[in-house]
């Protein structure tokens, strides 16, 4: 049993208070009850970690740039300390053949049992040309490693839905890894949409797993409902606010679920409507197609139906 009390240091430098700090909000994430964080915080702990290989594909490596931008405890800390990460191209200090026979060795030797996180869409038109990595296409990568999981992560929108690079006309057939793969795939697959999603979302499909021994329940779009259920508008603290909000603008919060007003990113600090900005629909699928234009005029002309200043964070 761990000892909650104590404050000792980890020995990879965080503090048992960050890390059940942390606990706490994926708790939250999740709808539990902040009494979760310590159950989360012994799920994580008891061990052994689930291993996760973590392939890249047509995308801005933004997702992982958002995982890496939580700091307090630092995420990268944390998701060494909550997963086994066996494979992960952007964190790996090797490259070349030696990586890759990581990928398929790491693969052949969890088989059946890891996490296999996609993020970026996958190129499928004229059997994948589109895409290569290593001289081989993302689809046949894809093909080879996901099958073997347990169950896939697609992080992003353009692992979930195909993204940007899905975006019309789509000469390359960028698709999400479920469209790519094809009705034959028998791995589960989560959606974690966002252009970036939120890392909280992330660990707390993990912790769902570790504490219930399944995958958390998902909408109609493969997102799980604990972050997915509620349009971004239903949340956003401005929206009885005049001069706050940002429909005026183009925002697109009531057409788009997520979570983002309630956990926010980069440790609690923000989300797009406290900096100014209007939702642009990240989280749905064809988001490019469908969200666009982004922004709109406001109807008095330009500075929308209030004229106070937008900018900033001021809560
Ligand atoms: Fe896509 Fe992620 Fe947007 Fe970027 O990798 S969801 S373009 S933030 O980085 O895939
Ligand atoms: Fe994306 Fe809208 Fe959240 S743009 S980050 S879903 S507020």
């Amino acid at each position: 049993m761990i000892d909650h009390e104590k404050e000792g240091k980890r020995q990879d430098g965080i503090s048992r208070r960050q890390f059940l700090k942390f606990c706490g909000v994926v708790a939250g994430a999740l709808g539990l009850d902040a009494t979760f964080g310590p159950k989360i915080f012994e799920a994580f702990a008891a061990g052994p970690k689930p291993s996760v290989l973590w392939l890249h594909f047509a995308e801005c490596t933004g997702c992982t740039e958002a995982v890496l931008r939580t700091s307090g405890p630092g995420f990268a800390d944390l998701i060494f300390d909550m997963i086994s990460l066996e494979y992960h191209e952007t964190l790996m200090a090797a490259a070349g053949d030696t990586v890759e026979k990581i990928l398929t060795s790491a693969a052949q030797t969890y088989s059946g049992q890891f996490f296999c996180v996609v993020e970026g869409a996958i190129p499928t038109a004229d059997g994948g040309v589109y895409g290569w990595i290593g001289g081989r296409t993302m689809l046949s990568i894809a093909q080879e490693i996901c099958p073997k999981a347990k169950a896939i992560i697609a992080v992003g929108n353009c692992a979930s839905y195909g993204g940007l690079p899905a975006a019309w006309p789509n000469p390359t057939g960028a698709a999400g890894v479920e469209a790519a793969l094809g009705a034959s795939l028998r791995v589960p697959v989560v959606n974690l949409p966002g252009c970036p999603p939120n890392p909280v979302n992330f660990v707390g499909t993990i912790a769902n797993y570790l504490l219930k021994g399944s995958l958390p329940s998902l909408d109609a779009d493969g997102r799980p409902v604990f972050a997915y259920g509620n349009t971004v508008h239903s949340q956003c603290p401005y929206r009885e606010n005049e001069s706050r909000c940002l429909e005026d603008f183009g925002c697109k919060g009531k057409i788009c679920h997520n979570n983002c007003p309630t956990i926010k990113f980069n440790d609690g600090t923000s989300f797009p409507m406290q900096a100014g900005h209007p939702c642009i629909g990240c989280s749905e699928p064809d988001f490019w197609d469908r969200m666009t234009p982004f922004y709109q005029e406001g109807s008095d002309g330009g500075e929308g139906s209030g004229s106070e200043s937008r900018s900033g964070s001021d809560d």
